[in-house]
């Protein structure tokens, strides 16, 4: 019998996946067999946890911003009760409202987020039973304050800003959302899955030291080059970690965080070597690349005509027809569209130029 094999990444133009560091891969097969959902059985795992939640403490201005925060010299006791390492993106989001929920306890709950916001939180306020409240964004695809603001009551328990949105990858007003989540008595969650490893080399304000921001998700297995299962969800303070914890009887450990039980060691140490090898130097030089190339794509798009919105993370959408696409599709091109219909490129770490410019010959070779 033939032999599987993934797919080749060099027409992978829609994924917010990436090839992984060669340390994030050989990190992930030496971790392969290890649990870090019972760390007291697999305490390797568990320190390296710890690192994990740190590092991405120190990226998201975690250890600046607060003064019991994470320590890098005992990580162990420090740091891991501020997050820990998702199934992804989605896991982080679902648990960050869970925990936002049941530190506001109110009696009708219910989560604001713009329609930017991942999709990840239908199915978090559809699993926790809580009201969503989607609001409009503005022109430019970034959350609206004063709609945000109008769709908060005394029963919303947190407010959703988006620091690099799934689809246009623009990053919302933060330290105004946080004010307006905190005037209500709620708590303010900043969705960096896919922004967190490129943000920190940008103006923009979107982590712990730059707004009151009470939790936030970033995902190591997106643009942080570990291997997949890889998410990250940190908080502020210890009480969102305490908030989410069960009783766990029979196990070493008395109890448990996370959503899923059993957890993918691979990816835990995946994300720590990654972040050793790169941070900051490595991602910041991947997000300097990946700037030049999405905004020579967007030259180039609009060179031959097609509107291109502006370019502020490395995401590039364009107004490509449905039959060009469809064409673009059929000859290998693995490109996706936004919910309005418009043709959407994500420049990750395996995107070069070369692939850009194969896909620009296809679309000149197709109008
Ligand atoms: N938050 C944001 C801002 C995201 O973009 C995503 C995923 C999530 C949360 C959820 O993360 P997980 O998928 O890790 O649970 N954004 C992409 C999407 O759903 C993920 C993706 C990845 C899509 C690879 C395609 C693909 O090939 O569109």
């Amino acid at each position: 019998m033939q032999r599987a094999a993934p797919q080749e990444f060099d027409r992978v133009l829609s994924s917010m996946c990436t090839e992984p560091h060669p340390a994030a891969r050989d990190a992930a097969e030496r971790f392969l067999a290890t649990n870090p959902g019972d760390p007291a059985t697999y305490a390797e795992i568990a320190e390296l946890e710890a690192r994990a939640v740190s590092e991405l403490g120190r990226i998201t201005g975690l250890d600046e911003a607060t003064a019991t925060g994470v320590r890098a010299d005992r990580p162990t006791e420090a740091a891991a009760p501020y997050g820990y390492v998702t199934s992804g993106g989605t896991e982080a989001n679902i648990q960050a409202v869970r925990a936002a929920r049941d530190r506001r306890r109110v009696a009708d709950p219910n989560l604001v987020v713009p329609e930017s916001a991942h999709f990840s939180f239908n199915k978090a306020a559809d699993v926790l039973g809580i009201e969503l409240r989607t609001v409009p964004t503005d022109d430019d695809h970034r959350a609206d304050l004063d709609a945000v603001a109008a769709a908060v009551d005394d029963q919303t328990v947190v407010v959703v800003g988006v620091a690099g949105s799934t689809e246009y990858g623009r990053v919302d007003p933060i330290p105004e959302l946080a004010a307006v989540a905190h005037d209500a008595g709620a708590y303010c969650h900043v969705d960096a899955a896919w922004g967190g490893f490129l943000l920190p080399f940008t103006d923009h304000a979107w982590n712990f030291a730059h707004a009151p921001v009470d939790s936030l998700t970033i995902d190591p297995h997106k643009c942080g080059r570990a291997v997949i299962p890889a998410g990250g969800l940190l908080f502020r303070e210890r009480a969102g970690m305490n908030a989410l914890a069960v009783d766990t009887p029979y196990l070493e450990t008395p109890s448990q965080a996370s959503l899923t039980g059993t957890r993918s060691g691979a990816g835990v140490a995946s994300a720590v070597a990654a972040m050793d090898a790169l941070w900051p130097a490595g991602y910041r030089r991947e997000y300097e690349r990946a700037d030049r190339l999405a905004r020579w794509l967007a030259t180039e798009l609009r060179e031959r005509g097609y509107d291109v919105a502006d370019v502020e993370l490395p995401i590039v959408v364009a107004d490509v027809d449905a039959p060009t696409f469809e064409r673009l599709r059929d000859r290998g091109w693995r490109i996706s569209r936004t919910g309005s219909g418009l043709a959407r490129v994500v420049v990750m770490p395996h995107v070069t130029r070369e692939m850009l410019q194969a896909f620009l010959t296809d679309l000149d070779d197709l109008r």
